[in-house]
């Protein structure tokens, strides 16, 4: 499964059909299109009749026709923990919660307790199996967020292995600390001193062995406070980290505004997000995460306020946000279609939000999420006619090649 078995994919890719607002700039291109890769960069994409002759000597690959799209981008995921909580899902149909789940013992912690006792192996091949529908969907970049191990050597342990799986099957991956994610049973009434550990301790050494890309909270009722949520991001900040958070996903918080504040990537959740949290979200460049596969999972019926998101023109991006409590998704092509028909996306905003803006919500806009002259070769052929079957179809895969990495990973 390394990715240095699969063949490279230099050469002139032709007879493909470019997604609307694929490019990295510039405007689309009608007709058949070309890339051009070489030593795993795009060298060159446009118009197939006008392929520079200086690439002449480069091997072609017909491309049948099939729509071309960047590689897809999963900007929000828990994917490294141990067990799983199908049990839990029986208890909320019976009709309990996810809260009253939380408060009897089950809920994050009894992720918590699975993820302690597995080894570093066993975490990378539960992860592993995880990751693979992901990648053959033609996820080319995903984050991976720790949380589960909620002590210093578990946390490492997640990240390990989220770095692992970027090294071993060849994919960017993005790791971010999220170890104020819930209160570990050990710290139970001591909220304050865990979160000093996570700020003075837990944060410094994992960011000092260079596992931390970016810093997450779960700022909720039944999580971490406002004041709390601060306190981690200006640890982040002394550290020169980016921060992200999950906010208002049952309550409005406020944890918005405060992101923004902190210049965070993203805001991730936001169904009760404000106007004042869009206003500060704007300003500050955040992205708006949407996690419709959450939302489905709790049967949420409380809508994020998509229309004013679009309004004021905060980029939105779609997840997965793999988790085994609340969105046990394995597919970002199913969270583009359920954000289309539960949230009313747009087939642009949708595939956007799985690919540039995604991108962007992982500070990856120079490398990922769009096709340019420069960037690696990661993108997608897909055996549809239009891109908006891509999210029109579920519980289907019309895959025809991934290059990730200048590697060809999938060819049907
Ligand atoms: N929000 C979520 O939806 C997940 N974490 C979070 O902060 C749920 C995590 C879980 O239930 O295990
Ligand atoms: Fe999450």
């Amino acid at each position: 499964m390394s990715s240095s078995h699969h063949p490279n994919a230099d050469g002139i890719w032709h007879h493909l059909h470019l997604m609307p607002g694929a490019l990295t700039d510039g405007p689309d291109i009608d007709g058949d299109a070309t890339i051009v890769v070489s030593e795993g960069v795009v060298r060159w994409i446009g118009a197939s009749h006008g392929v520079p002759p200086a690439f002449a000597t480069l091997p072609r690959h017909d491309g049948g026709g099939a729509l071309l799209t960047p590689g897809l981008v999963d900007c929000h995921t828990h994917l490294v923990y141990g067990g799983q909580r199908a049990n839990e899902f029986a208890m909320r149909l019976a009709g309990a919660s996810y809260e009253e789940v939380a408060q009897a013992g089950g809920g994050i912690v009894s992720s918590v307790r699975a993820t302690r006792e597995a080894s570093e192996d066993e975490l990378f091949a539960c992860a592993s199996r995880r990751l693979e529908p992901l990648l053959a969907e033609g996820v080319c970049a995903i984050e991976i967020k720790s949380g589960y191990g909620l002590a210093l050597e578990h946390e490492r342990k997640q990240l390990r292995v989220a770095r692992r799986l970027g090294e071993t099957y060849g994919v960017t991956v993005r790791t971010t600390f999220l170890g104020a994610h819930a209160l570990p049973p050990e710290y139970t009434g001591r909220s304050r001193e865990y979160i000093d550990l996570v700020c003075r301790e837990m944060l410094p050494a994992l960011a000092a062995e260079g596992l931390v890309d970016a810093v997450d909270v779960f700022c909720e009722r039944i999580a971490f406070s406002l004041a709390e949520t601060e306190q981690v991001f200006q640890a982040a900040q002394a550290l020169g980290l980016p921060v992200k958070l999950h906010a208002e996903q049952l309550s409005d918080m406020g944890g918005a505004a405060l992101a923004a504040r902190y210049g965070a990537l993203s805001c991730d959740h936001i169904e009760h997000l404000s106007q004042a949290g869009i206003d500060a979200m704007r300003a500050a460049g955040t992205v708006a995460v949407l996690l419709p596969g959450a939302y489905y999972t709790l049967r949420d019926t409380h809508l994020p306020p998509i229309a004013a998101l679009r309004a004021a023109g905060v980029p939105m991006a779609v997840s997965t946000d793999h988790n085994p409590g609340t969105s046990p998704a394995l597919s970002l092509l199913l969270m583009a279609n359920m954000a289309c028909t539960l949230f009313r996306l747009t087939v642009p905003e949708a595939m956007a939000g799985i690919t540039r803006h995604a991108a962007r919500a992982l500070g990856l806009q120079n490398t990922h999420g769009s096709l340019g002259v420069g960037r690696p070769a990661n993108f997608v052929l897909w055996n549809v006619q239009d891109a908006a079957e891509l999210a029109y179809w579920f519980g289907h895969r019309p895959v025809r090649t991934i290059v990730r990495q200048g590697r060809i990973t999938a060819q049907a």
